[in-house]
């Protein structure tokens, strides 16, 4: 069940706490991740924390890619889901990403890896991110930042995540799932 949004005594909205994944593979790829903090910040983005950056070789993608360089940032926003994903689109195409084959190298990636403890399944957005489990690229800069992050699926936490990631990660073995549980 989605958390209900909390209400302050003055009606406004509290801001909840989101954690955005950055990835960038062309370019100067600190420092578009770089512009893509200062972009979100502008955009009215609440950055609280950022991870240190991680370099990572390219999971999936064509033949060759560049390694990535990733990071996790801790965000506060009243922006509801939907209009904070169209902020960090627009953050992409600033910084010039252009959009050719999937997981094709880019300048900037900015996905929403968590959103509170909220499910969401539209066909623009899927939060929790239904790849961050398995992605070391993802849990180790948000363990971190946020250790205790909880997953409002699996009900693991970033830490528990990550350990159950590398005790699993064995050479030529598929990737590992955590089963959500009860
Ligand atoms: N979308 C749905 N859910 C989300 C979400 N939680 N956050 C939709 C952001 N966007 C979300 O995204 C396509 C559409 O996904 C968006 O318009 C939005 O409506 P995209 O960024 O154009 O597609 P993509 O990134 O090429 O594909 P995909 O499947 O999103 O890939 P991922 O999961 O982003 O993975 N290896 C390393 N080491 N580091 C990386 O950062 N990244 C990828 C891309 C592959 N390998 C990598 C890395
Ligand atoms: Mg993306």
């Amino acid at each position: 069940m989605g958390a209900a949004r909390l209400v302050g005594v003055a009606g406004e909205v509290e801001p909840i706490r989101a954690f955005v994944a950055l990835g960038s593979n062309l370019g100067d790829r600190a420092a578009n991740l770089n512009a893509a903090i200062e972009r979100l910040l502008e955009a009215g983005v609440d950055v609280v924390r950022v991870s240190r950056f991680y370099e990572n070789p390219a999971v999936g993608g064509p033949a060759g890619s560049p390694d990535f360089l990733n990071a996790v940032a801790e965000v506060r926003t009243t922006l509801e889901p939907h209009a904070l994903l169209d902020r960090l689109l627009a953050v992409e195409a600033e910084l010039g990403r252009v959009r050719t084959v999937r997981w094709a190298p880019r300048t900037i990636d900015l996905d929403i890896i968590l959103y509170a403890d909220r499910v969401i399944q539209s066909p623009r957005l899927t939060v929790p991110h239904p790849q961050m489990h398995l992605r070391e690229f993802v849990l180790a800069p948000l363990a971190e930042i946020a250790p205790e992050a909880v997953h409002p699926v699996l009900k693991a936490t970033a830490r528990e995540m990550l350990d159950e990631l590398k005790s699993n990660a064995r050479p030529g073995l598929p990737n590992p799932t955590l089963s959500p549980k009860q």
